[in-house]
């Protein structure tokens, strides 16, 4: 896979849809210079919430933290780019918005942890893993961005 290829899962969480910010979250990425490669509106089931979460689930906010996920629709995305497991962690700020940094999605626009509007993948492994617990193959859109040449020297 070329250096500027590598995948992330991104979900904006229930409280970011309701509370409308996925356009400002979508328009971070793509102001970036990441490529979008799939999403979709979704309403995650309790199975799914519990694969994506597994390794928590023997944390005390593990059954919260999978009704919280699966109160509302999620927007889940696939993002592209140099990277971009990382690029992606960085734009979205620390686990607890109160650690995050103004000018990171976490620091900007939420507040407490439980409600902390966004989820990222924390690995390339993670990000393979995601990817296919949330998406078909063919929902993953292979195309080239007209903009890749001014992004990438
Ligand atoms: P996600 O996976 O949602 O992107 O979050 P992180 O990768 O940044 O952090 P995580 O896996 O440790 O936590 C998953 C999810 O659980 C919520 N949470 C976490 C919570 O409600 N209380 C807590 O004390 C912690 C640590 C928030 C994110």
């Amino acid at each position: 896979m070329a250096a500027n290829k590598e995948r992330t899962f991104i979900a904006v969480k229930p409280d970011g849809v309701q509370r409308g910010l996925t356009g400002e979250i979508i328009k971070r990425f793509e102001q970036k210079g990441c490529q979008l490669v799939a999403m979709k509106l979704t309403k995650a089931s309790e199975e799914l919430l519990q694969q994506h979460y597994i390794d928590l689930k023997d944390r005390p906010f593990f059954s919260g933290l999978v009704q919280y996920m699966g109160s509302g629709p999620v927007v889940a995305m696939v993002w592209e780019g140099l990277n971009m497991v990382k690029t992606g962690r960085v734009m979205l700020g620390e686990t607890n918005p109160a650690d995050s940094k103004p000018g990171t999605i976490r620091g900007d626009l939420c507040i407490q942890v439980g409600r902390n509007i966004i989820h990222g993948s924390d690995s390339v492994e993670s990000a393979e893993k995601e990817i296919k617990l949330w998406f078909k193959p063919e929902e993953l859109v292979n195309y080239t961005s007209c903009a890749s040449d001014w992004i990438y020297e």
